[in-house]
């Protein structure tokens, strides 16, 4: 199952171009498209340089980790509680939010001005929203239960949901509530848009970069905000590789980053998930698991049968395997290690999996 990104935002923020440029896709983006109750999808490989030379070296074809990347339609203003895409941000395992950097002279922006720390800020306002009144009909629903019937469990939920209506209704998001072991099990059904990992995108152009880039913030939280240039980055992905670095630096972005590596990497890190390999009879394979996953558990991701007849992990650094040429030159080298059921993978170690039945 891939993890599912699902881009959102106010009308015109470069949200379709922002799922062209992560997908390679060329849907439409205009400047006049009406209200679009469509949304589009795609299913990506993950890009990773370190399975593509892995694939090489043992000459099986690489096969990459994927992300499904969703883009919704316009939400205006104050209308996330009724937007029709709602249901799309609750499957989300990832929210992606794009606020508009950008100046354009024919599309108004409905709040007068270019300002997407404002936008950010209202959008987050907008969700806390939701998650209010998912815990107001639910707190609802329950007081009339337990004046019918005691009950532990619901009394349990009660007093929870109670403490998440306080904390909302103070204004913070429920990424920063701390759970007690137990309770997220207990709130895993309502789907709170405020609990999933937030990805701020900041659309700017070139006049905007510069001013916009202090706004950057490393992950924190489960939030994280980035700034690019949707518009400038397609342009220079229509040149020869070879000339995109001069025009780069005529728009003052020598070290931009493109946005369909840079947004793994950054997505990755937010949600503390990192990449392990195997080498099969007839793929190499990426595959994504979060940290702290021990070497019986990432057993279980490929198959039961690896991880019931678990015996050991060979484990080695990518680079290491591809630096002494295979398994066979890096046993003879002892840099090959044998593990146990709780060895924790580090991100970019292959992983041979030892089974019996
Ligand atoms: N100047 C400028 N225009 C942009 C930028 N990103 C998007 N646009 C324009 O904004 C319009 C809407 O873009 P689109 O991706 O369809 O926005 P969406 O409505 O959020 O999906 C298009 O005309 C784009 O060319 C940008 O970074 N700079
Ligand atoms: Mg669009």
């Amino acid at each position: 199952m891939s993890m599912i990104f699902t881009i959102f935002g106010y009308p015109k923020t470069g949200k379709t171009l922002l799922f062209n440029l992560l997908t390679d896709k060329q849907e439409d983006i205009s400047k006049f498209s009406t209200t679009a109750n469509k949304y589009h999808t795609a299913i990506i490989d993950v890009p990773d340089h370190r399975l593509k030379k892995l694939g090489e070296l043992v000459k099986l074809p690489p096969v990459y980790a994927q992300i499904n990347y969703l883009d919704t339609g316009p939400i205006s203003f104050g209308e996330v509680k009724n937007s029709t895409f709602i249901d799309l941000l609750r499957r989300a395992d990832g929210l992606v939010h794009i606020a508009r950097g950008f100046e354009d002279p024919e599309m108004i922006h409905p709040l007068g001005s270019i300002d997407p720390m404002r936008d950010i800020q209202n959008m987050e306002e907008e969700l806390l929203l939701v998650d209010f009144i998912t815990v107001e009909k639910r707190l609802e629903k329950l007081e009339i239960d337990l004046k019918k019937m005691k009950s532990r469990e619901l009394e349990e939920e009660f007093e929870l949901l109670n403490r998440l209506k306080d904390f909302l209704e103070a204004g913070n998001p429920l990424r920063q509530f701390v759970l007690k072991p137990g309770e997220d099990q207990m709130i895993r059904g309502f789907k709170f848009l405020t609990i999933k990992p937030l990805i701020n995108v900041i659309n700017a152009d070139e006049n905007s970069y510069a001013s916009l880039l202090p706004f950057h913030k490393e992950p924190e939280n489960n939030t994280v905000t980035i700034v690019f240039c949707a518009k400038i980055e397609r342009e220079l992905l229509e040149l020869p590789e070879a000339e995109r670095l001069v025009f780069q630096k005529e728009f003052g972005l020598d070290q931009y980053g493109y946005i369909k590596e840079s947004f793994v990497k950054t997505s990755y890190h937010l949600m503390n998930l990192i990449s392990f390999f195997t080498i099969g009879k007839a793929e190499t394979k990426a595959w994504t698991i979060s940290q702290n996953t021990s070497a019986y558990e990432a057993a279980g991701k490929i198959h039961s049968d690896i991880q019931q007849g678990f015996v050991k992990a060979e484990v080695i650094r990518v680079e290491d395997f591809l630096e002494t040429g295979g398994f066979i030159q890096a046993r003879e080298k002892g840099i090959l290690r044998l593990e146990g059921k709780e060895y924790l993978i580090n991100d970019g170690e292959i992983v041979h999996f030892r089974f019996g039945k």
